[in-house]
């Protein structure tokens, strides 16, 4: 089904045990569709605040049919974590719309670690497998709408 789809998979570090199995389970969701490793490119950044700089870089290129952003902020690691969640998801938004790309949000916002384990591939499912299944739906939905725009 995603054969020839290319994605860009942008990973923040800060929690990297959580962001790690999210990165996987992307990639384990890209390749069970046929995605080759070539058509993938991953990009590492600091933290969920500097994802959508990256998405941004990587949507200027016009490489990446999708891009999937994959990050983990937990509030009782921080003051601010009203300030990176708004920000990473506000930042994800301008970008999808400003370059008409797709981008699939897996920035995890949960309240405890437990949280975060569980929804990266324990209890929950593995969020970054889900946002790379969401992508490689999208892609095949805009093609096929745009073919159906050229049917007119
Ligand atoms: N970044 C995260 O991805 N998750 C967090 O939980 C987090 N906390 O707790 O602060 C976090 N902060 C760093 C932030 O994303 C930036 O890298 C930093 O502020 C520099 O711009």
């Amino acid at each position: 089904m995603a054969q020839g789809m290319r994605f860009g998979l942008v990973c923040s570090r800060f929690n990297e045990f959580i962001t790690s199995s999210l990165l996987q389970g992307a990639k384990d969701a890209l390749f069970r569709l046929g995605v080759t490793e070539q058509d993938i490119l991953e990009v590492m950044v600091p933290g969920a605040l500097e994802i959508p700089q990256a998405v941004r870089a990587l949507a200027q290129t016009g490489y990446c049919d999708a891009i999937v952003a994959l990050g983990a902020v937990i509030r009782g690691d921080t003051a601010h974590f009203d300030v990176v969640v708004n920000q990473s998801a506000s930042g994800l938004s301008a970008v999808e719309s400003e370059y008409s790309v797709i981008v699939a949000n897996a920035i995890l916002t949960t309240d405890t670690i437990e949280q975060a384990i569980d929804r990266s591939g324990a209890k929950a499912g593995n969020k970054g497998y889900e946002a790379a299944m969401v992508a490689v739906e999208m892609v095949d939905l805009f093609r096929k709408i745009r073919a159906y725009g050229k049917l007119d």
